[in-house]
């Protein structure tokens, strides 16, 4: 099997289309805006940067290009990202996500899904079992319901109420992978080992309107009923169309202990950079984490979009890649980090 540490080990393959960003201190796609008191000046600089889209990990590349074929046509953020989505979790060779994900530790293939439009509506789904697309049915819950997240049988009910189709998720190779774990049965959550990882994907349409979506079958070998950060807005994903986007991959728990989404949101409002606020989100996982259970194989890891296309990329720990589509085309890129693993 293919870890992501040995394909990035031997990555000389995508090393043309990769670039490093921000490795400590930021990118370089920084906006000129703020050097100019010119607001008409402002003005077209910004136009040149929709649409713009970014993604987490390399199987972004894929993902984004749906996403970014609805965007260029003039498409609306919204659609780009549930279409982006999709392409992972109907993947049945991406273990980390949809059909073919790693399931809990009972066998189970449970799936967190959240999405996100520029009008802060939200919906989404966790632990739902049996569906191809969970961030379709999150959409339905954004749309068709009162409530933000539905969860379990509930969203089983739900989804099946508005004609998707139950179907078994769990693969053979999945399967396989699951009756190698019951061996040992040990729980160790690492990320980017696994290459188990979340699809984040943030959105800046022609419109200047922006939307994002998440969406996982959570750490593999789970406890039934767990849910991460992904489906939790706030949490691993968050929208305000004022201000920018946000995506968190890693681990969940991390994530959520620190409302980390909402960190790097509130960092963009009070004025810092999409990539500054990416690096003190992570930081502070960092500080909060140093003496915790976790810090061994801790991994997180950040993407962000603000109102004028900047966009920011940071994790934790090294190996974090993202996909950045833009007039410029779809290039994987590395993000930078604090820790490397040891
Ligand atoms: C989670 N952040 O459930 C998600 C998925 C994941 O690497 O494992 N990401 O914790």
């Amino acid at each position: 099997m293919t870890t992501r540490r040995n394909f990035l080990k031997s990555s000389a393959a995508i090393a043309t289309a990769t670039v490093t960003a921000g490795v400590t201190t930021g990118v370089t796609t920084g906006s000129a805006a703020s050097e100019h008191s010119d607001t008409s000046h402002i003005t077209s600089l910004v136009a040149n940067k929709y649409p713009v889209l970014i993604s987490t990990w390399n199987f972004a590349i894929e993902a984004n290009k749906p996403a970014w074929k609805i965007l260029a046509q003039g498409g609306n953020a919204l659609d780009a990202v549930e279409i982006g989505v999709r392409v992972p979790e109907a993947d049945e060779n991406n273990h980390s996500v949809g059909y073919g994900g790693l399931p809990d530790r009972e066998g189970n293939v449970a799936l967190d899904a959240s999405i996100m439009d520029h009008h802060s509506n939200c919906g989404a789904v966790a632990c739902l079992q049996g569906f191809k697309h969970p961030i379709s049915v999150a959409r339905k819950v954004m749309e068709e319901t009162p409530h933000v997240m539905l969860v379990g049988k509930g969203a089983e009910k739900f989804a099946l109420s508005q004609g998707f189709k139950k179907q078994n998720l769990f693969t053979e190779k999945a399967k396989q992978k699951w009756r190698n774990w019951l061996k040992k049965s040990d729980y160790v959550p690492e990320i980017n080992v696994e290459n188990h990882d979340t699809i984040g994907m943030l959105a800046l349409d022609a419109q200047g309107n922006l939307a994002g979506a998440a969406t996982t079958s959570g750490v593999a070998w789970k406890m039934f009923g767990r849910v991460g950060d992904s489906p939790i807005i706030g949490a691993g994903l968050f929208v305000d169309n004022e201000v920018g986007a946000v995506a968190c991959t890693g681990l969940g728990e991390a994530v959520i202990r620190t409302g980390a989404s909402t960190v790097v949101m509130e960092m963009m409002r009070a004025g810092k950079s999409p990539q500054e606020a990416c690096e003190i989100a992570t930081h502070r996982i960092h500080k909060i984490h140093k003496n915790h259970r976790d810090m061994k194989h801790l991994q997180v890891a950040f993407i962000a979009l603000d109102k004028h296309g900047k966009h920011g990329a940071f994790s934790l720990r090294g190996g974090f890649e993202y996909a950045l589509a833009n007039e410029q085309g779809n290039k994987l890129h590395k993000a930078g980090h604090i820790l490397t693993w040891s």
